[in-house]
């Protein structure tokens, strides 16, 4: 056998092998430790005005509030100081000539009764009074249609005589709302009556000079009122109209304690309007002859009565004369007055 050979060269270094595969994934890190706070924002812009709201609906009404007490009265103050005497007036200037008077009657210097007399009215609410002449007139809750709710008014009459009240409208809620009237100045004065519903009241004539009629109402429920005429009593009248209507009858004057009547000689519808305006009823509708409402039985007064409508007085009238007449009863005159008020 042979020697070993020699140990060959080292070989020339080999190609670059190919890639290896990716290795897998590692681990997800542990979390990191929390950062510092940063610095405050800037303050922003102010934002748009908001769109308008919708209007809200209303509220449901209160309730009625309670009545108050009564205040206490006050104290009475002191006396004044007595006033230093004044000094004399001057003589003011001279007045000027008054106008004519109304015509007087014609013959004996006598005057019926109902010429002297006057009948002043107020009322407490407005539009619910007329005045007919200056002794006569109307009071009334309401001219036409309906009267309010919550009416609360009164009329003061006062004369230099008695007064006769003469209701000829008279309708009104029952209990509810109430006519009242008393024999005096005030509602403190003695009652004559209180009436409400639908029956016309009496003819109401006071004891004294002065009436006071009080008219009030509820809440609810109105109806068509009441009218009712004033005039100094014992001066004029009409007699024998049925109960339901006191607005005719026959035309009676007041002369020295009793009543005489009127001849229908020229009696037209002119004087029956003096007739009614005196009386304190509203403008006449006929004017009537012949007795129609029975004959009377007391002296015949005037004849040939000629007025021109406006007076205020049947007295005033053109006439034949107070008490001259070629008249009989049977010829007595009469009138019916309208209920509408003027
Ligand atoms: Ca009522
Ligand atoms: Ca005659
Ligand atoms: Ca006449």
């Amino acid at each position: 056998m042979g020697p070993s050979g020699k140990i060959g060269k080292q070989g020339i270094v080999g190609q670059i092998g190919l890639k290896g595969e990716a290795g897998q994934k590692g681990k997800k890190g542990e979390s990191g430790t929390q950062g510092m706070q940063g610095p405050k924002g800037e303050r922003g812009l102010q934002g748009m005005p908001g769109l308008k709201g919708e209007r809200g609906t209303a509220g449901p009404k209160g309730a009625k509030g309670e009545m108050g007490t009564q205040g206490i009265q006050g104290p009475k103050g002191s006396q004044g100081i007595t006033g230093q005497k004044g000094q004399k007036g001057v003589l003011g200037p001279k007045g000027s000539k008054g106008t004519k008077g109304e015509r007087g009657l014609k013959g004996q210097g006598d005057i019926l009764r109902g010429y002297g007399l006057y009948v002043t009215a107020t009322s407490s609410c407005s539009g619910l009074l007329e005045t007919r002449s200056r002794s006569s007139g109307i009071i009334f809750s309401n001219r036409n249609g309906e009267y309010s709710n919550g009416m609360n008014c009164s009329w003061a009459l006062s004369s230099n005589t008695n007064i006769k009240l003469i209701f000829f409208r008279f309708q009104t809620e029952g209990t509810h709302d109430k006519v009242r009237v008393y024999n005096g100045i005030s509602s403190s004065s003695s009652p004559l009556g209180e009436f409400d519903g639908s029956s016309l009241p009496s003819v109401i004539t006071s004891s004294n000079n002065a009436l006071y009629i009080r008219f009030t109402t509820d809440g609810s429920v109105t109806t068509t009122g009441f009218a009712a005429s004033y005039h100094a009593a014992n001066s004029i009248r009409l007699v024998n109209s049925d109960s339901s209507n006191k607005l005719s009858g026959r035309v009676e004057l007041f002369y020295r304690g009793s009543w005489g009547t009127i001849c229908n000689d020229g009696w037209d519808i002119n004087d029956a309007q003096v007739v009614c305006r005196q009386l304190g009823f509203p403008l006449a509708s006929r004017a009537i002859g012949s007795a129609s409402f029975g004959q009377g039985s007391g002296e015949i007064l005037l004849d040939d009565v000629d007025c021109n409508g406006g007076e205020a007085f049947i007295e005033s009238c053109i006439s034949r004369g107070f008490r001259q007449h070629n008249c009989g009863h049977s010829e007595d005159a009469s009138v019916e007055c309208s209920s509408t008020i003027p």
